[in-house]
């Protein structure tokens, strides 16, 4: 790359966690160079190009730089709770029984409904706040709380302004086969009719959504269902992506393989033909350990598998208010690594650029010039730092798009 003029952001007194080439691709005492939203230049202060000005500029004294965290797969707009549930959940009742009881995703529906636009951002709002204070920059958010036409594009919009209004790029992702609504109790196929017919039309329509998914399981959809769904995806030129295999195995994954998705994700029952299947189509394994915790899992995602099969693994929050109500990223990267055996780097890398991988975007994820200025900047000593510790948060803040998010507010 051509060096430029001057520099619109320089952040030096920075170690570098690039994670381009293998494992954390350390660069002690390195600097960043930013045009634009682009790295224009990154590498050693000992080589950093003497007479480039920069307009802002910023020594860090020795903190670290990772790519910008991306979470790539949230439920995190939403109205209400469901701490009631929890303590049912600790009397003994499981997340499927509360689901058939028409609790669980359906209880947070009726709240959400319930919200207007102004309502649902002001529940919502503190929620990606929280997880790009811990050095994300993208961040993806799914709609399946509204299961009707308009308070499905509702939670999109949602989604899509507080990004614009947080300074984080958010990436929407359609859910509507989530549960069936009331309205459709029982009738599961006339819900799936609906959500092909009328719903993914329209989200295609209002460019609302960048991809589709929908939850393949016992207390989901079948995979005949799915299966329609993602026909309904393709047909309006969506990329679709998977929750499969998550309480029970569907073959969800291979469908989602059949259909090129993006991502299959949770994939604690997945099977050796899920695996081939993935690893045939480069579709990404999304680990959520938020939630194998938070319902006290036992059978682990075959891991040991994923990685022989050169299946790229991501890590997310999985943000929602039944199974994960997590906004740490950074916790998450310590699960991954404590209840699901990745390596460090293997965590941070999931979530950043397999990550973004997981949403169909190659410009971002490792510190390298050309690629999309999304850093963040930690109070570490070494990388591995941010997947040993559980609680607290070392982020200084971050650069978003190449725009400074720094002190107070970020
Ligand atoms: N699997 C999950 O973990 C979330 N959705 C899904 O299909 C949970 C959603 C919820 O319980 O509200
Ligand atoms: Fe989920």
């Amino acid at each position: 790359m051509s060096l430029p003029a001057r520099f619109d952001v320089l952040c030096t007194g920075l170690h570098l966690a690039t994670l381009d080439g293998e494992g954390w691709g350390v660069v002690r005492d390195g600097a960043i160079g930013v045009v634009g939203d682009t790295i224009a230049w990154v590498g050693a202060e000992r080589d950093r190009p003497r007479d480039v000005a920069a307009t802002w500029s910023r020594d860090f004294g020795g903190a670290w730089a990772t790519p910008g965290l991306v979470d790539c797969h949230t439920h995190l707009v939403y109205a209400g709770h469901r701490a009631g549930e929890f303590e049912r959940r600790l009397r003994g009742a499981t997340y499927a029984e509360i689901a058939r009881e028409g609790g669980g995703i359906l209880s947070t529906v009726r709240a959400t409904r319930a919200a207007d636009a102004g309502a649902l951002a002001e529940a919502s709002r503190p929620r990606l706040a929280a997880i790009a204070a811990e050095g994300a920059t993208t961040v993806e958010i799914k709609s399946g709380y509204g299961l009707e036409r308009e308070a499905e594009l509702k939670q999109l919009a949602v989604a899509r302004s507080l990004g614009r209004e947080l300074g984080v790029d958010v990436r929407t992702t359609l859910l509507a086969a989530h549960a069936v609504p009331p309205e459709f109790a029982g009738r599961p196929d006339a819900w799936i009719d609906a959500v092909c017919a009328d719903i993914v039309p329209a989200a295609a329509r209002s460019g609302l959504a960048d991809a589709v998914d929908a939850f393949c399981d016992t207390i989901g959809f079948t995979r005949d269902e799915t299966r329609r769904v993602f026909e309904a995806a393709r047909a309006h030129g969506l990329p679709v992506k998977l929750h499969a295999e998550q309480l029970s195995d569907q073959d969800g994954a291979a469908l989602a393989a059949e259909y090129g998705a993006l991502s299959a994700d949770h994939l604690e029952w997945l099977s050796p033909r899920g695996i081939e299947a993935m690893a045939g189509a480069g579709t990404v394994a999304v680990l959520l350990p938020g939630a194998y915790y938070a319902l006290r899992e036992t059978r682990l995602p075959p891991i040991d598998a994923l990685r022989a099969r050169g299946v790229p693994m991501a890590v997310a929050t999985d943000c929602n208010p039944g199974s994960s109500p997590t906004t740490s990223p950074l916790l998450m990267l310590n699960m991954a690594c404590t209840l699901f055996r990745l390596t460090p780097p293997e965590a941070l890398r999931g979530m950043t650029h397999v990550a973004a991988r997981a949403l169909g975007l190659a410009d971002r994820g490792r510190l390298r010039a050309g690629l999309r200025a999304d850093v963040a900047v930690y109070a570490i000593d070494e990388p591995a730092e941010l997947a040993w510790r559980f609680g607290g948060n070392p982020c200084l803040g971050a650069l978003r798009a190449g725009v400074p998010h720094f002190g107070s507010g970020q």
